[in-house]
């Protein structure tokens, strides 16, 4: 079929269409008898299935009938289905009789779809006629009334009729699950909306964001990722990937800049060291607790066997506003979202508790979603299916809804930064920056009325 012509059905009733199969899939329009130039119906219905008829009627509604392989004389086909769509809502009913394919001898196909749909095509010189037949009847419960249509002869009932193959389509959804727009103006409003953002409370210049989560996730990359976006180019601090995995111990912040050598943005980002997968490993929940309550100082090294504590050199006994952590960000690598060991998964869900305890926005950060879709640009992850479920993973294994689950890649072996990557990143940086807005205002509120 040529790809100028196009199909009756539109975009919403496709959409609800395509809810009915549990596998995404996707439309190819084969034939369509209002297109002259078509060739005979039958024919478009060899090779490889499976189909669907959809039938067009003048009172708006949209019918059809889908098969699951190619049509065989008088062979049964155990998965048909019937289906009404409308523009909000498609329903699919299955014929309690088996579906069958009688062709003729004087050549006229009959496609019967138990006794509620039934299809006669007839093909003279070439061209296809239809006669249509919608029965209700007691035993098949589809709700149709009884009518007869005869498709070429101008039924007034009648509007088209089409056929489509159904294909699978891989890792890639027919609609995104997050929409954004991946364009340069895009870009610039998220930098712009950084660069200007003013933190809600006056007295705090740059909130505090803990980045929390095993080794070799990609905290370091992720900080380093927000600086290259800034910087417009991509830049390696010594903590990003060198040395041994779980080499870095200490209570690092980073202050992001609006570019080399310019002002600071009012985002710092801190680094610990990692969890660890086993429960006496890593950094210990007391430690980390420590670090968002404010009482750890800048640049202390710790120890899995000895908690940070009032003895401890530096230790702030009365933190301010300005030393607590306003957001903790769990960063998980996607690859690993399902094969993380209890003790890991165990030791998160008891940061979460307490974190949530002292009423600090938490979010997920999932690393290394360009090594799950396989697509060159990021700008295919919303429409990953791969991604969509580690993502339901993640937010499964945190106990947060999907919504605080933000996958991104970071840069790892690219010299140059590109739009679409930029884009997840930054979009990343605006939703903690407006978790951390959304809590402080909150905070605000409450101690107001109090
Ligand atoms: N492809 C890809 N590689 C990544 C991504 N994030 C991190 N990496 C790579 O993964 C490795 C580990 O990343 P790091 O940022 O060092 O991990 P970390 O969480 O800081 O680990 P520790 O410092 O050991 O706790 C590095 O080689 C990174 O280049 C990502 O999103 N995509
Ligand atoms: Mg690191």
């Amino acid at each position: 079929m040529s790809d100028s012509v196009i199909s009756t059905l539109d975009l919403e009733r496709e959409h609800q269409l395509l809810k009915l199969f549990p596998e995404p899939v996707r439309l190819h329009l084969l034939y369509k008898a209002t297109e002259p130039k078509s060739t005979s119906f039958p024919y478009r219905l060899y090779g490889v299935g499976p189909f669907i008829i959809v039938v067009y009627l003048a009172s708006g509604e949209v019918r059809g009938a889908y098969m699951s392989k190619p049509p065989a004389y008088q062979e049964r086909d155990e998965n048909v289905f019937l289906f009404d769509v409308t523009t909000t809502n498609a329903t699919k009913m299955s014929p309690k009789d088996d579906s069958k394919i009688v062709i003729c001898p004087n050549y006229s196909y009959n496609y019967e779809f138990g006794n509620s749909f039934k299809l006669r095509t007839e093909t003279v010189s070439n061209e296809s006629n239809f006669h249509v037949s919608f029965s209700s009847g007691e035993v098949f419960n589809t709700g149709w009334p009884d009518e007869c249509y005869n498709i070429t002869k101008g039924d007034a009932g009648f509007k088209d009729l089409e056929l489509f193959r159904v294909t699978g389509v891989g890792d890639v959804l027919p609609f995104p699950w997050r929409e954004i727009s991946w364009t340069e103006r895009t870009r610039e409003d998220f930098r712009e909306s950084f660069v200007s953002h003013k933190v809600f409370v006056e007295s705090l210049s740059s909130v505090r964001v803990l980045l929390l989560g095993p080794t070799g996730a990609g905290k370091s990359s992720f900080v380093n990722a927000v600086r290259s976006v800034m910087f417009k180019r991509t830049t390696h601090m010594p903590s990003s990937g060198a040395g041994a995995p779980g080499h870095f111990k200490k209570l690092k912040s980073c202050i992001i800049r609006t570019g080399r050598g310019g002002p600071a943005t009012s985002l710092t980002l801190c680094e610990v060291m990692a969890l660890g997968e086993a429960e006496s490993a890593g950094l210990s929940v007391s430690d980390a607790l420590a670090v968002v309550k404010g009482h750890v100082p800048e640049g202390y090294r710790f120890q899995s066997d000895t908690p940070c504590n009032s003895q401890t050199p530096g230790y702030r006994t009365e933190p301010g506003i300005k030393d607590r952590i306003h957001c903790v960000l769990f960063v998980l690598d996607a690859r690993k979202i399902t094969t993380y060991n209890d003790d890991l998964q165990k030791t998160i869900r008891m940061l979460q508790a307490k974190i949530s305890d002292l009423d600090v926005p938490q979010i997920v950060l999932l690393t290394h979603v360009d090594q799950l879709c396989h697509a060159e640009d990021v700008k295919y992850v919303y429409s990953s299916r791969a991604v969509r479920d580690k993502v339901q993973k993640a937010a499964e294994l945190v106990s947060m809804p999907m919504s605080y689950v933000l996958p991104v890649k970071n840069y790892s072996e690219e010299l140059d930064t590109n739009c679409s990557n930029d884009i997840l990143i930054l979009s990343a940086v605006h939703t903690l920056l407006q978790a951390i807005d959304d809590t402080l205002d909150d905070q605000c509120v409450s101690s107001t009325v109090e």
